[in-house]
């Protein structure tokens, strides 16, 4: 290379703080000052079609990384996936990027990965070139990690089919990477009594600006959701005998006969039944000891095919103490599937 570099600072992955300082300058040359700066983002098994202006094999990333930031009319670079018989990799040299050319230029190529310089985008927005809204909050939040937490606007299912809707974005929990929020009209502490037959209680729960065909979409766009449930109870069972007092109500309006902190795999148990600590050990969850005593069984479902909750169902409550109270959680989903 003919250009002389003092200062060389490369970074081959996503790096936030050189980001934050320098936000439209993920490649960046300033030869009088002798410092460049190159912050490419891989697509693994993609080739970017463009003007080649260079051609080369190379001994690792890090050359091809270095022989784009060196020459000033390279703006990517294409780097083959595996070596040749010398193990010397073939990088190639681009005069343009993914964000300047129609999507349909970056081509999958099992032999090639691709390496253009790293833009963020406005919080909101997502997608190569920033022009979609994003389908979840971590979406969100990948394309754009400066983003606060606060409301936005997304549309799960992308382009088309489903409207979009709005959320509130968490950017702080679950180690930041974007937790869509959904509150329904259920979130507070509900009595339950005066109702004996299994299931009389009836609680219908309705999602805030959304369908429940809409979070469905949500929940498969998603790595992991949940909801926490809770029942406070006195004297008032849930599932023992496996014959159902109460239960929750999927998306696919199935009756689920397992609590918070258990799954399908936990039949008519609550977190409890699953470490062996209730109330009574001959029980599945700590309500079904039908006592006298304030008690309580809660948890996370995590079972994202099920969620979020439709409905609630108890029984069990018209006796001279006998009541519950039931507290169901904000459906919230997080990480990308
Ligand atoms: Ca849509
Ligand atoms: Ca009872």
């Amino acid at each position: 290379m003919a250009v002389t570099i003092l200062n060389l600072l490369i970074s081959l992955s996503v790096m936030l703080d050189a980001v934050a300082t320098l936000p439209h300058a993920n490649l960046y040359r300033d030869l009088k000052r002798q410092i460049a700066f190159g912050n490419f983002k891989p697509d693994q098994r993609h080739k970017l079609v463009g003007t080649k202006i260079a051609s080369s094999l190379v001994s690792d990333i890090t050359d091809c990384t270095l022989n784009c930031v060196s020459e000033s009319l390279c703006k990517s670079f294409n780097i083959a996936a595996s070596p040749d018989s010398e193990n010397l990799y073939l990088c190639e040299l681009l005069d343009t990027d993914k964000h300047r050319v129609s999507v349909n230029d970056l081509q999958a190529n099992p032999a090639f990965n691709h390496y253009s310089p790293w833009y963020p985008c406005q919080p909101g927005s997502a997608g190569f070139h920033c022009d979609r809204q994003g389908k979840t909050c971590s979406d969100i939040k990948l394309h754009s990690p400066q983003a606060k937490s606060g409301s936005y606007v997304i549309d799960p299912d992308g382009i088309g089919g489903y409207e979009p809707f709005t959320v509130s974005c968490d950017m702080t929990d679950k180690y930041e990477v974007g937790v869509t929020v959904i509150g329904h009209d259920s979130e507070d502490r509900i009595l339950v009594n005066g109702l004996e037959s299994r299931g009389s209680y009836v609680r219908d729960v309705n999602y805030i600006g959304s369908s429940v065909a809409q979070l469905a979409v949500l929940s498969s766009t998603s790595a992991h959701c949940e909801q926490f449930i809770k029942y406070e109870c006195v004297g008032s069972m849930l599932f023992r005998g496996g014959n159902p007092h109460g239960w929750w109500v999927s998306r696919d309006n199935i009756k689920m006969t397992y609590w918070g902190g258990a799954t399908s795999a936990n039949p008519y148990k609550c977190a409890c039944g699953v470490t062996d600590s209730c109330a009574d050990i001959s029980f599945g969850c700590n309500c079904d000891k039908n006592d006298a005593v304030s008690r309580e069984d809660s948890g996370p479902l995590t079972e994202k095919l099920y969620l979020p909750v439709t409905q609630l169902r108890f029984g069990d409550t018209s006796g001279d103490y006998e009541k519950g109270y039931h507290t169901l959680g904000k459906f919230k989903c997080y990480g990308i599937a």
